[in-house]
């Protein structure tokens, strides 16, 4: 059920340049072109403005009622949170309460992780550098995979009413959730292609589904020095020609910022708990860190079928 990219994603990673990291992604690519062959179609033409319009016009569900329930979000307007993700493509006012971030960061410190992505380099975070040297590598990630849908306070934020209301409103009636995952990102000598693996140092966009949001928490303090996520606000909306007719998703922080602003870069700095949603067909990125390993967690929504197959290997929720 879960793909083991293993040994081959990360060792054919290591040794190669962008092409050769494009095309170890060609066995998951063609996998989920043989599970779904509407896949190939959304991979073409999602990258472009026109195709995501008329694919949205063509597609939308309506919005039924709200889902409903209590949230852990009290007091957070959804529609604040909707306009926030149509004008800028970020809303950055999410909080969790204590207990649940707490939970979530007990689980990741006492439960077993997978390093760059790696079912074979197996460790507890407190052990990063030990793995390190048992491991002879630099160790960039630590993925729970499946793991991560043990820890109930995990399960709880999935769940929880306001996630799928805003996915709803935001993305068409047939939102549902794609991905769960909590991992941590630690300081190391991470190599190019380790970063690029990890989606770290690269501003790039996200190209699994027609459209996409996905809402993250960090887990820990997050300050310049933890490896915040960055986002490029407007991205998703406005978008030079050039990075729609690519094939490639990451494009270097020079051509990013220069064509959408310097200015419109955000950090995504702030205390455990906290957390944002984005549109990640926006420009986005996570950044290496420099003094402290920074735990995340995702829960991110589409609109198609999704693929058996995932190339982080993230649990595939049905
Ligand atoms: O680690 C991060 O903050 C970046 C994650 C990311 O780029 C993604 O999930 O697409």
């Amino acid at each position: 059920m879960h793909n083991s990219p293993a040994k081959d994603l990360e060792s054919i990673a290591r040794q190669g340049g962008r092409f050769k990291r494009m095309a170890v992604r060609i066995p998951t690519y063609l996998t989920d072109l043989r599970e779904n062959p509407a896949w190939l179609p959304m991979f073409l033409l999602a990258r472009t403005l026109p195709f995501r319009r008329m694919h949205w016009f063509a597609t939308r569900q309506r919005v039924s009622l709200p889902v409903s329930g209590a949230s852990m979000f009290a007091g957070l307007e959804r529609r604040d949170v909707v306009d926030a993700l149509r004008t800028d493509g970020i809303f950055s006012g999410l909080m969790l309460p204590d207990p649940i971030h707490r939970e979530i960061a007990e689980f990741a410190l006492t439960t077993g992780c997978f390093g760059n992505f790696s079912r074979k380099l197996e460790f507890v975070a407190g052990d990063h550098r030990q793995a390190e040297t048992r491991f002879e590598r630099p160790i960039l990630s630590g993925h729970f995979f499946e793991r991560s849908l043990d820890c109930d306070a995990v399960m709880a934020v999935q769940r929880d009413p306001l996630l799928i209301d805003v996915a709803r409103q935001y993305l068409g009636g047939q939102a549902k959730v794609i991905t769960t995952r909590i991992w941590w990102s630690f300081p190391t000598q991470a190599s190019e292609a380790d970063r690029s693996m990890a989606s770290l140092d690269k501003y790039h966009f996200d190209l699994d589904d027609w459209r996409m949001l996905k809402f993250f928490f960090n887990l820990v303090d997050v300050d310049e020095g933890t490896g915040p996520h960055v986002f490029v606000k407007g991205s998703h909306r406005r978008r030079r020609v050039k990075h729609q007719l690519t094939l490639l998703v990451g494009h270097s922080a020079d051509e990013v910022l220069d064509y959408y602003g310097r200015e419109s870069a955000v950090t995504l700095t702030g205390r455990a708990g906290s957390g944002f949603v984005e549109d990640p067909f926006g420009f986005h990125m996570g950044t290496v860190p420099t003094q402290k390993p920074r735990l995340m967690m995702e829960v991110g929504f589409g609109v198609s079928k999704p693929s058996q197959r995932r190339f982080h290997g993230e649990p595939v929720l049905r």
